[in-house]
């Protein structure tokens, strides 16, 4: 049985969206050398035009960040820092609509994702890392841990404010300076986060936000003004960083690709091991770089639970991301749009069986139906390659060292899934995957006390926690290249 919903928008008004954006630097809004537009992934409707910094741009926020570090911020007190972090925390929350609505805009996931986990995300991770700031000394990396200087930040469009968290929210409460490049695609949460700085009265040039693209995201990588690099994004371009990085006394980490397996073993509660399957693969259009895109089912129950599946994607709603009842959203940019038809239509080609939810898709905007392949072998395109999208490849195995073996048989190692109700098969899984993560009974939960963070081709570094603290402080096992 079908529900109809009568649709349920969110309010644009909310968003005051300006023209025309500048960089932030030295704490003000400034012009740079040319622009480019920001579109909306839903409509195609230009939203903003956005400054492209180039290296003179990049310099002089490099310079802010510099004169921040040496007068002001490395040389604050820690419970003073942690004030602001506070403060920048708190109005994320109290302009958490605004966020979630701009989120949604440029990035064309649904809103209901941007309300309830990247804006209350971002939040946590400003309110977590301010508590760090006055206690480094008490962290294990001895007693007056010293930062790295100033920070050059390159994020992705996925998570575009919650990654921006991640990265400045630690660095901060260490007393680094950050210069941070957002994706050329999703500018427009990381403008705002400016704003917010300037109302949270932080010192000027402690955060600068450098707009524009890959080459903008070069030339902060390799300023010799940058102490540390912290690069999330694809393996592709995280190994060019760290060639670029190399034998440069630079401080690295590397926060890259996935193409995690999600395993269900036969005794798994069914229900909920498919709601973590559709959340695995379907939570943010799969643009997730820990997403469950490899299903590894107990061949026992392979029938069973793909049933459920495809009874469950039928009922996914696609569609205007800004409708409180979408499910999936716009795929974030025509680019991403056809690199995901074309891994699709490798699957086809190499004679796996394509299944996709009957929904139709909007004449405008980019889209892709969630879409799930069955007969996959190991040597398939989609089943070794990060799609990054709405795509899940399904595998069965019959052993738990079979579905061992085949969840690590990937370069990559980011996160996987287990789903058993045995407690003992879980710690044996868990302590025989290559992932940086592992969920039980559970998917793509996070924490910002808890550490993110790869093996292999999904780089080196942790988010998050503890062990994230120790990527901004001088101290040995920091990511050094
Ligand atoms: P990329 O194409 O690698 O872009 C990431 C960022 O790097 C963007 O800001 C991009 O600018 C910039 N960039 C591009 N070329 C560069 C270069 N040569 N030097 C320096 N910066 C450069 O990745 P994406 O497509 O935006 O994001 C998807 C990838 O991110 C996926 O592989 C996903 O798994 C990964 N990801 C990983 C994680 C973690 S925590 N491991 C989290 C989220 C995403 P433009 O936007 O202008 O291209």
């Amino acid at each position: 049985m079908r529900f109809e919903y009568a649709p349920a928008p969110e309010a644009r008004s909310i968003v005051t969206l300006r023209d025309s954006y500048g960089l932030f630097i030295g704490g003000e809004f400034t012009a740079g050398s040319s622009v480019f537009k920001t579109i909306s992934p839903a409509t195609e409707e230009v939203l903003a035009e956005v400054t492209h910094a180039g290296p003179e741009d990049v310099d002089r926020a490099v310079a802010a960040a510099r004169q921040a570090y040496e007068r002001v911020w490395s040389v604050m007190p820690g419970r003073e820092r942690g004030k602001y972090l506070f403060r920048i925390a708190r109005l994320i929350q109290e302009r958490a609509r605004e966020l979630a609505v701009l989120e949604t805009m440029d990035n064309g996931k649904p809103i209901r994702e941007s309300r309830d986990t990247d804006v209350p995300l971002s939040a946590a991770h400003f309110f977590y890392h301010a508590g760090w700031a006055d206690k480094l000394s008490y962290a294990g990396f001895g007693p007056s841990p010293r930062p790295l200087g100033v920070v050059g930040q390159v994020i992705p469009w996925n998570f575009p404010l919650l990654m921006l968290a991640w990265k400045v929210a630690p660095a901060l409460a260490c007393g680094n300076t950050v210069v941070l490049k957002p994706a050329e695609t999703t500018p427009l949460t990381a403008l705002l986060f400016a704003e917010i700085c300037q109302q949270a009265d932080l010192p000027p040039g402690v955060v600068n936000i450098v707009t524009g693209d890959g080459t903008t995201g070069q030339a902060v990588v390799a300023h010799p003004g940058v102490d540390k690099v912290a690069f999330t994004g694809s393996t592709a371009v995280g190994k060019e960083i760290a060639r670029a990085c190399a034998v440069s006394g630079k401080r690295l980490t590397l926060e890259l690709g996935g193409k995690a397996a999600n395993v269900v073993f036969d005794d798994a509660p069914a229900d909920q091991a498919v709601e973590g399957i559709v959340n695995g693969i379907f939570f943010n259009a799969g643009h997730v770089c820990c997403a469950g895109s490899r299903l590894l089912v107990q061949e026992s129950v392979a029938e069973e639970v793909l049933g459920a599946l495809k009874r469950r994607m039928a009922a996914l709603r696609l569609g205007d991301p800004m409708d409180k009842n979408t499910d999936i959203g716009a795929i974030n940019s025509r680019a991403q749009l056809e690199k995901i038809a074309e891994l699709a239509s490798s699957g086809e080609a190499e004679g796996a069986e394509r299944w996709s939810a009957p929904c139709p898709l909007p004449d405008r905007g980019f889209w892709f139906p969630p879409t799930v392949f069955t007969g996959v072998s190991q040597a398939h395109r989609i089943a070794r390659e990060e799609i990054f999208g709405p795509v899940l490849s399904v595998l069965t195995f019959r052993t738990p060292a079979e579905a061992v073996e085949k969840a690590n048989n990937t370069p990559y190692g980011l996160s996987a899934g287990v789903w058993t109700e045995k407690g003992s098969l879980i710690l044996w899984m868990a302590s025989r995957l290559r992932a940086g993560v592992v969920w039980a009974n559970t998917f793509n939960r996070f924490d910002p006390a808890s550490p993110f963070g790869g093996y292999k081709e999904s780089g080196f570094g942790r988010e998050g926690g503890r062990h994230g603290l120790e990527a901004y402080l001088d101290v040995p096992g920091g990511g050094d290249v």
